[in-house]
């Protein structure tokens, strides 16, 4: 058992903003944090027990002519395709770097989580997370992570369901 007891240590900081985005959406759920890193989708999905492609996954681009960011929240066993989602934005994307991520979400890379940023941003949902009963993203730091249905990911992103691999 690799979980720490439920209340043995305060939410970090990150964590809780994350979980009271969610409560305010009407969803209770319970960030879990563990011990080990869950930075990557390998490492969350070993952390927890589950395959690689349950981890939703939050990644963030920046649209280059508007420069606004976007969030994609992919099966931890996909890859983006970045051509694919150029076509669908209606213009040329590219990768975001550690700084525009920390900006656009008010997270670091390796904890961003599929809501509560700090920008609102367009959101595209891999339609490969909805072949899960369950599905776990990131909580706002590089050890949490929380558990919920790619229908409540629906609900609480208002992201739209799309082919991004
Ligand atoms: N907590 C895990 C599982 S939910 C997590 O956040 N995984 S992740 O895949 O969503 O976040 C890691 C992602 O951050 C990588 O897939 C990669 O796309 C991105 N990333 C890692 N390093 C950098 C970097 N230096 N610049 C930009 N993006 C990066």
């Amino acid at each position: 058992m690799k979980e720490k007891p439920t209340g043995a240590t305060p939410l970090k900081e990150s964590a809780r903003r994350v979980q009271e985005a969610l409560a305010a959406r009407g969803f209770d759920f319970q960030a879990r944090e563990f011990p080990a890193s869950t930075r990557t989708s390998a490492e969350a999905a070993a952390a927890i027990g589950c395959a690689v492609g349950q981890i939703a996954k939050s990644l963030i681009f920046r649209a280059k002519s508007t420069g606004r960011p976007v969030l994609v929240i992919a099966s931890g066993a996909n890859r983006v395709d970045e051509k694919a989602l150029a076509r669908l934005l209606g213009e040329p994307i590219g990768r975001a770097d550690a700084e525009f991520v920390r900006s656009a979400t008010g997270f670091a890379i390796g904890g961003v989580p599929p809501l509560g940023h700090a920008t609102p941003m367009v959101t595209l949902i891999d339609r490969d997370l909805l072949a899960f009963a369950e599905i776990w993203a990131a909580a706002g730091t590089p050890n949490a992570v929380f558990r919920l249905t790619p229908d409540v990911l629906t609900a609480v992103t208002g992201g739209e369901i799309v082919d991004i691999r």
